[in-house]
């Protein structure tokens, strides 16, 4: 336990007019903490020491980020006017610009001319919302959130192991693990708390054997007995090296193998020309630290193992974070202290837009594909099952922004995230947003480089200006109270989806208002409604239950009215067919499995082992273009830094983009530290300064977080075939010295 506060100069705790229950909204996290108040202003933050996330720290981002909420702020609408510039307008009209566009469009186009873009970040009350505006109040299948960049692949992954998404492991499994594997996740940098969490135990007796697979030599790869210093892209090759490792050495716990998974035999197929020379010779690194990481893995009693980006955003995403869920279903490690798989969030909140289904999944992990779990909502809507749509999978975000680029959706609503700066190839994303062929609403704090391209902008209520409940990476659901009033006109997503909705006059079949309540604590309710009898089920969970205890993981039930700290505890798992929330997908090529193809797996509870050959990755360096640029994230910034960016403290300590730039690749090219170069791809070029690190030779990294000179100008349009999640990690590009 440690308690970590700041308070903005001249004030002290004495001036303090209350604090605030709320938890960190600048990571999946999700630490726990109390808003200070004075004089009606946000004037600082302190960690909750009686949480079970945190124990009262805070990392920089949490302990500095709110000051960037009080700067520049959006207080009235933009519309465009006659010479097509953005203009201050009040609520009401900019409000009534939306609904006339939209109300125009669903009478000539119906349904699916609309598409609605959201995020990681909204709270779980609003996505809910959403989610009952999208699917039965307008009936669109073009529904996606920037989750398809984050954290889509956790979700595929779990889903296709598993049965369905949920976290299987707890934070509290550092605590009691033997071994911690980090696939592709600087926690370092980009979970500041948790890392510190993982370092106790490093730093502490009887350390856990820690492994890091990432191509740079990060501060996880520094203190890691193994690391595995990859060529990007080649994930699914190592982990099927390393399920290889397990079956020929006999680490496999056979008894429970054969009680709880299906599909042994044809993994043990898959993966048996892995030997460690070739995957060695694929990954370009040395065959012994793979066997070294297999037999960490091996002989461990409890392993955790997190993964995040390095994995997901790359081109057979979904097969390499399952080939994580194969070691641990090998091994019978998971559901007990110590053994777990954390398939990370990277955003606070992504987990409610993926459990509330305003992001290509249907509230409660419901299967799209499954009439009954569509009728269940219908019912819980009074609305026809035909207004729900399920004829074909939710459009992901790729698609979505195809179908705008080519004026099919003609009615975009974008709330809480900036694709300007964070969509692959944005050459293409600025023209699709920018064009004539589709109305764009954008609800954001700020201007960014999105509202800049928007006919309408709403300004919206922040964190600690509204309140609402989200969830973390482990399952933990914190409520976040109302600190203070939001500037101006600015309003929170829930009462301007509201207040479009009433509007519009949405109503169910026997004429109620649809939504049919008006406040966040009505909204949870209602939620929690739909979660009855699923993996999330939060019928236990109340605004007062949160406010009495500091973090409750779901499910949360009449039975389980603590939570529930791991899932699987008994090796059952969601694969039902009945049950599950999507009958799976050729790992391969995405093609989807039906209903009669999973009731032959005869899976029925058990998880499913499964492997696919790796393939070489789309866009790999050529002659042209030789090198390999992965993207990411750095300690002190968050995303497109709209908050961070504001912030003395942050912004000072990595105010602009540089290339990181191997030691042997400077030296080939005539470069030293600071030099300025030209990183280019065939779809941009950017001027950076070089940082010579540690990185594999001949890979090159730029983070992704300026606007100015955006990473996602380099990035090209292709992703993985199961989660739908793009390449954001990969893709050849060259290195000139800029001597102008
Ligand atoms: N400071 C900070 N923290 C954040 C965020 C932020 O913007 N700033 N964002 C939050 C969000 S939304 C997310 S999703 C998380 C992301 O958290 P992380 O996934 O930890 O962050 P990234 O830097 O995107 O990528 C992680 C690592 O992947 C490695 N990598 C690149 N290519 C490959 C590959 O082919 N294989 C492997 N194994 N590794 C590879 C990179 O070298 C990098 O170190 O961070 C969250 N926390
Ligand atoms: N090249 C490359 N690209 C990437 C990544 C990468 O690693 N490399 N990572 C990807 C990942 S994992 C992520 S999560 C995305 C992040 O990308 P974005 O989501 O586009 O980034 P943010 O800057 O977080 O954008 C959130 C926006 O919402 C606003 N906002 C904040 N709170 C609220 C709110 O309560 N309501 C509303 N309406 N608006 C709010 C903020 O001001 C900001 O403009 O980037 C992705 N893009
Ligand atoms: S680790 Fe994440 S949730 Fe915790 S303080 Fe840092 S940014 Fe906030
Ligand atoms: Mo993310």
């Amino acid at each position: 336990m440690r308690v970590d506060s700041y308070l903005r100069p001249g004030v002290d705790e004495a001036m303090v007019d209350r604090w605030v229950r709320s938890a960190c909204v600048l990571c999946s996290n999700g630490c726990g903490l109390d808003i200070a108040v004075a004089d009606d202003e946000i004037v600082g933050v302190r960690g909750r020491a009686d949480d079970r996330v945190n124990r009262g720290r805070l990392g920089p981002k949490g302990l500095y980020g709110w000051q960037g909420q009080s700067r520049d702020r959006l207080t009235r609408p933009l519309v465009r006017d006659g010479d097509g510039r953005l203009v201050e307008t009040d609520l009401d009209t900019a409000m009534g610009q939306v609904v006339a566009r939209s109300r125009q469009l669903l009478n000539s186009h119906g349904g699916l001319s609309h598409g609605f873009y959201t995020s990681g970040q909204l709270m779980a009350e609003e996505y809910y919302t959403l989610a009952v505006i999208g699917k039965a109040g307008i009936g669109t299948p073009h529904m996606d959130g920037n989750t398809r960049l984050c954290t889509a692949t956790a979700a595929a992954a779990m889903k296709e192991s598993f049965g369905t998404d949920g976290q299987p492991g707890s934070y509290a499994d550092i605590e009691h693990c033997d071994a911690l594997f980090l696939f592709g996740h600087n926690v370092a940098e980009t979970q500041t708390v948790l890392w510190a969490r993982m370092l106790d135990r490093l730093d502490g007796p009887d350390p856990p054997r820690l492994v890091c697979v990432d191509p740079r030599r990060t501060a996880v790869a520094a203190r890691a007995e193994v690391h595995l210093p990859l060529r990007p892209g080649t994930n699914v090759a190592l982990v099927n090296g390393l399920v290889r490792e397990l079956l020929v050495r006999g680490w496999v716990d056979h008894d429970w193998v054969a009680a709880h998974t299906v599909g042994l035999e044809e993994l043990a197929r898959t993966v048996d020309d892995y030997t460690p020379q070739r995957v060695a010779q694929i990954c370009g690194i040395d065959p012994a630290d793979l066997t070294a990481a297999a037999e960490v893995f091996g002989t461990a009693q409890a392993v955790l193992s997190t993964v995040l980006q390095g994995f997901y955003q790359s081109h057979q995403a979904t097969a390499a974070a399952v080939g994580v869920n194969n070691l641990h279903l090998l091994r019978g490690m998971l559901g007990r202290p110590g053994a777990g798989v954390l398939q990370m969030n990277g955003q606070p909140t992504a987990q409610n837009n993926r459990e509330c289904g305003a992001d290509g999944d249907l509230p409660g992990f419901r299967n799209w594909d499954n009439d009954a779990h569509v009728a269940e909502l219908a019912e819980l809507w009074d609305v026809d099952p035909l207004t729900i749509p399920h004829w074909s999978p939710p459009t992901h975000a790729m698609q979505l922004f195809r179908y705008v680029e080519q004026g099919s959706i003609r009615f975009l609503w974008i709330a809480g995230t900036n694709p300007a700066v964070s969509m692959p190839e944005l050459a293409r994303i600025r023209a699709a947003l920018g064009g004539e062929q589709c109305f764009v609403v954008v609800s954001d704090a700020y201007r960014t480089e999105t509202t800049e391209l928007a006919d309408v902008v709403l300004p919206v209520a922040l964190w600690g200006e509204r309140t609402g409940t989200f969830t973390n990476a482990d399952r933990t659901v914190h409520l976040s109270e109302q600190a203070i009033d939001p500037p101006g006109e600015a309003r929170s997503d829930l009462k301007l989806w509201l207040d479009y909705a009433r509007r519009m006059g949405f109503r169910s079949r026997s004429g109620q208002r649809l939504p049919w309540w008006d406040t966040p604590e009505e909204a949870f309710t209602e939620w929690t409604r739909a979660t009855a009898g699923r993996p999330c089920d939060q019928t236990g969970l109340t605004y007062d239950l949160l406010r009495a205890r500091s973090g409750v993981q779901w499910p949360v039930t009449a039975e389980a009215t603590a939570g529930t700290e791991r899932l699987y505890t008994e090796g059952r798992f969601n694969t039902d067919t009945d049950y599950c929330e999507t009958y799976g997908h050729d790992l391969l090529t995405g093609a989807t499995i039906n209903r009669e193809q999973h009731r032959a797996l005869r899976a029925d509870g058990r998880a499913r082992l499964r492997a696919v050959a790796d393939t070489a990755p789309p866009g790999a360096p050529d002659d042209d273009y030789p090198m390999r640029l992965i993207t990411g994230r750095t300690v002190t910034q968050f995303h497109t830094r709209t908050k961070t960016g504001r912030v003395n403290q942050l912004d000072a300590a990595a105010p602009a983009p540089w290339v990181e730039l191997a030691t042997a690749d400077a030296t080939r090219l005539g470069l030293a530290e600071a030099d300025l170069v030209r990183v280019s791809t065939p779809r941009g070029t950017l001027r950076l300064p070089v940082r010579v690190t540690d990185i594999g030779e001949g890979t090159v990294f730029v983070p992704f977080h300026y606007g100015d000179r955006a990473a996602n100008e380099l990035t090209m349009t292709v992703w993985d075939p199961v989660s739908k999640q793009p390449q954001l990690k990969l893709c050849g590009a060259r290195i000139d010295p800029d001597r102008e």
